[in-house]
């Protein structure tokens, strides 16, 4: 295969290709060397392929009319590794996800039902459920809009994610090792899966403070080592097999906030620092934040009641999540407001 069509889009803070299933190889080895040709990869810069040499911006959207009752789309998501030729649906993708229900409708796959256009999608990588609501008026989508997210410069259209049952993913369970705390190396970490497989320990359990910038965390190939060791080890500890050739489970390193939110995160995803943080991992840090006893909850500050909104500091402004929780203290909702932009609708060639 030499072409396919594709729209290219900004979701949330990622950004990526996006493809009607039926427009790929349904084999997926001639589906992954298709991709790996797109994006350039394996190439440090990807200089013969539209990814922009950022695990962040390697990143594709796979979306079929879905067969599931209650269900508009089914979207996979694949992270197209930058340096290497590796193709993976081990993990899900919260900002990508911003872009599937404009691309869902804009492709006809959904009818418009208002001036906002909820689409209910099926996240086929961990058999789970998001609700994005898209601004339709007159019938179309409309991307402009005054909603900010910070990572993204200017405003755009607000598109609400919400997710249902999110806890164990990947990882068949919220805490798959049963314990709210686990000791690895001399570090003391959560493991976690609230949407997305996270390790969540305190900065400075790694002689960092949490306050670093993306490009300093990069740099820091002595912190890197570290933990990247605790990384391998936690992997099949959270039913995630060998991870060495994995972009899950992600690295979180928390401090106390510094400007007023719930917890300071700087996240390795999990090679390199993100430079805000992913959709899914923001709710798994703040779904650690809740537990009593982890290193997540020793730093945080967490508002009263059964709703809360948490707003997640990261190196490029915040994320706020909307927790809700049941009586017991489990995590049954979250939301956040996520925004995308269409940026070129055409062919792409391989
Ligand atoms: O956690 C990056 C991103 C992500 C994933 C990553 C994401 C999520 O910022 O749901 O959005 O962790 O690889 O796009």
């Amino acid at each position: 295969m030499s072409s396919a069509p594709v729209m290219w889009m900004r979701g949330g803070t990622s950004k990526g290709g996006y493809f009607l299933a039926e427009d790929l190889p349904s084999d997926v080895a001639e589906r992954d060397a298709f991709l790996l040709r797109v994006m350039g990869s394996p190439d440090p810069r990807q200089i013969d392929g539209m990814g922009g040499a950022d695990p962040l911006t390697s990143k594709v959207a796979v979306i079929s009319k879905s067969d599931r009752d209650g269900v508009d789309v089914d979207y996979l998501f694949l992270q197209v590794f930058v340096d290497r030729a590796i193709v993976s649906d081990q993990q899900n993708c919260g900002n990508i996800l911003a872009g599937v229900g404009p691309f869902a409708i804009e492709r006809g796959l959904v009818t418009v039902t208002g001036d906002e256009t909820p689409v209910t999608i099926f996240m086929i990588n961990t058999d789970q459920i998001a609700v994005a609501t898209v601004q339709t008026p007159g019938g179309v989508v409309d991307y402009a809009g005054e909603a900010r997210i910070d990572g993204v410069p200017g405003t755009a259209a607000p598109i609400p994610l919400e997710f249902h049952d999110t806890a164990g993913s990947s990882c068949g369970a919220l805490l798959p090792t049963g314990n709210a705390v686990d000791e690895i190396n001399g570090v003391r970490v959560t493991l976690i899966d609230n949407g997305m497989p996270c390790v969540v320990f305190r900065a400075e359990a790694v002689g960092a403070t949490g306050y670093e910038t993306r490009e300093a965390l990069d740099a820091d190939a002595t912190l890197k080592a570290k933990i990247e060791a605790i990384r391998l080890i936690v992997g099949p500890m959270m039913n995630l097999g060998d991870v060495a050739d994995k972009s899950v489970p992600k690295m979180m390193l928390v401090a106390p906030p510094r400007n007023g939110g719930a917890v300071t995160v700087r996240s390795f995803i999990p090679k390199r620092a993100h430079a805000s943080i992913g959709v899914l991992g923001a709710v798994s840090v703040a779904t650690a934040c809740l537990i009593e006893g982890s290193p997540a909850a020793e730093v945080a500050v967490i508002p009263a009641g059964l709703r809360k909104t948490l707003s997640v500091e990261h190196p490029t402004g915040e994320t706020t999540c909307v927790m809700e929780l049941d009586e017991t203290g489990t995590v049954v909702s979250a939301a956040m407001l996520r925004t995308a932009r269409k940026l070129m609708d055409g062919v792409v060639f391989a």
